[in-house]
């Protein structure tokens, strides 16, 4: 299997996370599907990375569904329940991590505009979104070893992926001083070898 992926995206990151969680091999390819010769197209129509090209030629997208798929390849560590409201509930997390980076890319995408072109309104909205994200996490996670309790899922993945986005695109937002349990939960992450290799490089 193929990972079309670039080096910083989150969402990449998230992938390779359970790629390497799963104990899953994967040939990484990274790209840059911004630029004018890329080819991502021919994969994912939406022109967006991750994109898993299997060895039919066939493709998988978004992060979601491919952490989905991986799940189901081998019985080594399941990150996501198999049923009912557990497995809603992991995936509801997964959505509100994956709803903090989309709105984290915007304000990143909304400040490469002209600065006459960009919306100040609609950044802080985006930052509105980011804000209340946090304070959801670090709720639901209050105490617990893990976001859903005693067991490391997708959800804790998903969750360490947005804070370690925090720290390369936006390191103005001391996230730890104000979220404590994030911040025990990303230490705890931080040493786990899926994380440590892939590590984004520094902005
Ligand atoms: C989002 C992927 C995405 O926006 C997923 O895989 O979960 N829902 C999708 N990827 C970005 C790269 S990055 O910012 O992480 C991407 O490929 N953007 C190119 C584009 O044309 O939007």
């Amino acid at each position: 299997m193929k990972l079309l992926s670039s080096p910083t995206s989150p969402y990449v990151r998230k992938v390779r996370v359970v790629f390497i969680e799963k104990k899953l091999d994967y040939q990484p390819e990274d790209g840059n599907v911004w630029a004018p010769d890329t080819r991502i197209q021919e994969h994912n129509p939406l022109g967006k990375v991750p994109c898993l090209v299997m060895d039919d030629g066939s493709a998988l997208f978004d992060s979601r569904v491919i952490v989905e798929y991986l799940d189901t390849l081998s019985p080594v560590g399941s990150l996501i329940p198999k049923s009912g409201k557990e497995r809603a509930a992991v995936k509801c997390w997964e959505a509100l991590a994956d709803g903090t980076l989309d709105a984290s890319i915007a304000i990143v995408m909304e400040l490469k505009r002209p600065v006459a072109q960009q919306s100040p309104e609609a950044i802080e909205r985006q930052y509105g979104k980011i804000d209340a994200a946090l304070i959801a996490m670090e709720t639901g996670l209050g105490e617990q070893s893990f976001c859903m309790g005693v067991g490391f899922t997708l959800a804790d993945i998903a969750v360490g992926c947005v804070l370690g986005y925090l720290d390369l695109r936006f390191a103005h937002i001391d996230w730890r001083s104000t979220h404590s349990n994030l911040a025990r939960l990303d230490k705890k992450l931080s040493s786990r070898q899926s994380f440590l290799e892939t590590n984004p490089p520094a902005a």
